[in-house]
């Protein structure tokens, strides 16, 4: 399992993490999202054999949501 922190911009509410969540967790390989509002940083725990980066900004930004950068 590996570790990825990526920095959202747009979230403004709890509905908006629960949003990305919901986009998230069912990649196949995601194992565990983890998001703060307050900084917008998304924590994802993820199997890399199965699912990586590029997958989950698209994801996030199919969500209408900006990845301004990692960690
Ligand atoms: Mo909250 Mo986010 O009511 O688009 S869900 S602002």
């Amino acid at each position: 399992m590996e570790n990825i922190i990526l920095t959202v911009k747009g979230m403004t509410c709890m509905g908006c993490v629960k949003s990305v969540k919901n986009v998230l967790e069912p990649i196949p390989g995601v194992a565990v999202v983890d998001i703060v509002l307050e900084s917008g940083q998304v924590t994802i725990s993820f199997d890399p054999a199965k699912a990586g980066p590029d997958q989950f900004k698209s994801a996030i930004q199919d969500a209408g949501y900006e990845v301004v950068g990692n960690g």
